[in-house]
């Protein structure tokens, strides 16, 4: 037995096309550019030495007779192309009649004669209508994105001073990027363009993606938006959030407006993911070389808005990211998505660190006092890359509340009930069974009234507490170092 048994038909199948309008002779003249073997019959006479005048190997015949079908019996795929559709179902019926099963390709008229032909026994049925429909629907989007192009492209250039590119207020990754493409494009053209934002660069991951790649962004509050005489909208609606309404030019987004701001321009594509994604279509269109700066930020703002191809992805949008790929910077994308820690989680880390008892594979931590949860849950991450730790939970106090972040790698685990478990009648637990936390009010937890100066206090009773509730809800007791 011979392990390769690949079908190599591809490169050494013959054909045969039955019937040569228009369609069937495009067709043949397809193939022999590929130097494939290529039968032609034909009724007209003319056109078969027409055929033959170009070198092609033609013969004349009516393709409903059984001659045409023994004629084509050596050939792998026969193509029956006529415009007659009843002649082609007989041409069908008679090459299977013969008994073999050679791959046949029929030309239809509409759906109806498209269901006769299958049956009849071809094994693929073009339908000429649909098949110019769809080449039409595909002319008209690359001729509208062409139209679409060259009217951004104005009405950037109609710009006597400066643009102002308008972001949603706390602007994400998406707005971000699609901004900092829409600037490139203006730039390109010598059209001087600035990213304005309201609000602040919330999230670690925004900040260090703004930062690693150097984009300039200016606060609401540091410019004179009358300066600008193009105020341009790129992933402004947000739902849940106040839109810019008055003087707006350019309009780019995926999600709808709740306002008419008739701009000269409007590109708004319910139907694609990202904003980044529709910019991504213009670079394309504009066949502008595309610096790492934007190819970084428009990847990574189709990556965010899609949770990474997770959510509500089209094809729009992977062939966005995937024309980006080639020309982002993969280093940096991987410093965004993890950001080197902030002062305080490297403080709350080591405390917890210095705190830690350990049972079994299990850590339990006290990080003392906190002001910024985040740092805690991260923490407790972190716990997780000490050797020999599947299970970390670090509780601080802020305020007169006890925070405390729990995770587990250990499947068995399930930390979220274990909190539940152990505090679900005193705090709230949020979570599952990798990743949870619970809020305990402190009052409650120590029965001791909350002030100024028993804190100290009341973290080392908690302390003890928390630590004694957690190991016994992990099954093991601290009091006896064998467990785990
Ligand atoms: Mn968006």
């Amino acid at each position: 037995m011979s392990a390769n048994t690949g079908i190599t038909m591809a490169s050494t199948s013959t054909y045969a096309i039955l019937g040569c309008g228009s369609v069937g002779h495009a067709v043949a003249e397809e193939l022999e550019a590929e130097a494939k073997d290529v039968l032609i019959i034909d009724c007209d006479e003319g056109r078969v030495e027409a055929l033959r005048d170009q070198d092609l190997n033609a013969q004349q015949g009516d393709i409903r007779e059984s001659s045409v079908a023994n004629e084509t019996a050596d050939r792998d795929v026969i193509l029956i192309l006529s415009s007659d559709v009843d002649a082609n179902a007989e041409a069908i019926e008679q090459i299977r009649d013969r008994g073999e099963d050679q791959y046949l390709v029929a030309r239809a008229s509409d759906p109806v004669s498209s269901d006769e032909l299958q049956d009849a026994g071809a094994d693929v049925v073009i339908n000429p209508s649909a098949v110019i429909a769809d080449s039409a629907m595909r002319a008209l989007e690359t001729g509208e994105l062409e139209y679409k192009t060259k009217q951004l492209g104005e009405e950037i250039d109609s710009t006597n001073e400066r643009m102002a590119i308008r972001i949603h207020r706390s602007p994400d990754p998406d707005s971000i990027a699609s901004a900092t493409a829409l600037k490139a494009v203006a730039e390109n053209r010598e059209i001087g363009a600035d990213i304005i934002y309201e609000g602040e660069i919330g999230h670690r991951e925004n900040r260090a993606f703004v930062n690693l790649l150097g984009i300039d962004l200016l606060s609401i509050e540091e410019v004179d938006i009358e300066a600008y005489d193009t105020i341009a909208l790129v992933d402004d609606a947000k739902p849940g959030s106040p839109q810019h309404e008055e003087g707006v030019d350019i309009i780019i987004d995926h999600h709808e407006h709740d306002h008419d701001h008739s701009a000269a321009f409007a590109d708004i594509r319910p139907n694609v993911s990202s904003t980044s994604t529709i910019l991504t279509k213009y670079i394309q269109e504009l066949d502008l070389t595309l610096g790492e700066q934007v190819a970084t930020a428009l990847l990574y703002g189709i990556r965010a808005e899609t949770l990474d191809f997770k959510r509500d992805t089209t094809p729009a949008d992977l062939t966005a990211a995937a024309y980006l790929y080639p020309f982002a910077d993969h280093d940096t994308l991987e410093q965004v998505e993890s950001p080197s820690m902030s002062a305080e989680t490297l403080d709350v880390l080591a405390e917890a660190i210095r705190n830690r008892e350990v049972e079994g594979s299990h850590l339990v931590s006290n990080a003392g006092f906190i002001t910024d949860r985040d740092a805690l849950s991260q923490a407790a991450q972190h716990l997780l890359n000490l050797e020999g730790i599947t299970t970390s939970a670090v509780f601080a106090i802020a305020d007169d509340t006890i925070y405390l972040a729990a995770r587990s790698k250990d499947i068995r685990m399930d930390i979220g009930r274990i909190l539940e478990g152990a505090f679900g009648d005193i705090g709230e637990m949020k979570g599952h069974s990798t990743d949870a936390s619970v809020e305990i009010p402190l009052g409650i937890f120590t029965g001791i009234e909350v002030s100024e100066d028993n804190r100290n206090t009341l973290l080392e009773l908690t302390e003890e507490a928390v630590k004694k509730k957690l190991f016994a809800a992990m099954g093991v007791d601290s009091s006896d170092s064998n467990g785990g």
